[in-house]
């Protein structure tokens, strides 16, 4: 009898488990993209590290456009490009089209707006949704 309610008990847990999955597929975001490093906020010396994430999405080099990939780009003191704009190759539009996750920039003394920001094989923007902006100071060395 015992051994019955366990596996009744199982089944239960199982299937409450597969409903609180399936319900969260349903409201889960189509994914975003973060700095894990520099903070918001953050004072810095000299060389900026920078660590750029993405989630929902997989990090893949500039080329064809694949669904569901893209690289990452970091726009200085500049908003989020709107979904489907090219992203501009200068100084303030950084491209990172070998797939890379992290970087160091060079920035001369002074506050800085980063906005992280996701597009596809032919640069193209991925929008708001995949931006992040944070504000960083670089302290003079
Ligand atoms: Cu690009």
């Amino acid at each position: 009898m015992r051994v019955v309610n366990r596996i009744n008990l199982l089944a239960l847990c199982v299937v409450t488990l597969l409903v609180v999955i399936g319900c969260g597929k349903k409201e889960k975001p189509k994914g975003r993209v973060f700095f894990s490093e520099p903070k918001d906020g953050a004072e810095i010396k000299g060389p900026v590290k920078v660590v750029m994430v993405v989630e929902g999405m997989e990090v893949k080099p500039a080329g064809a456009v694949v669904e569901g990939t893209g690289h990452h780009h970091i726009l200085i003191n500049k908003d989020f490009i709107p979904q489907g704009q090219v992203i501009a190759t200068d100084d303030a539009h950084r491209h990172f089209g070998k797939g890379e996750t992290e970087a160091v920039l060079d920035l001369p003394p002074g506050n800085y707006k980063l906005t992280l920001q996701f597009a596809d094989g032919l640069h193209l923007s991925y929008g708001k949704d995949f931006s992040a902006t944070i504000n960083i100071k670089v302290a003079s060395k």
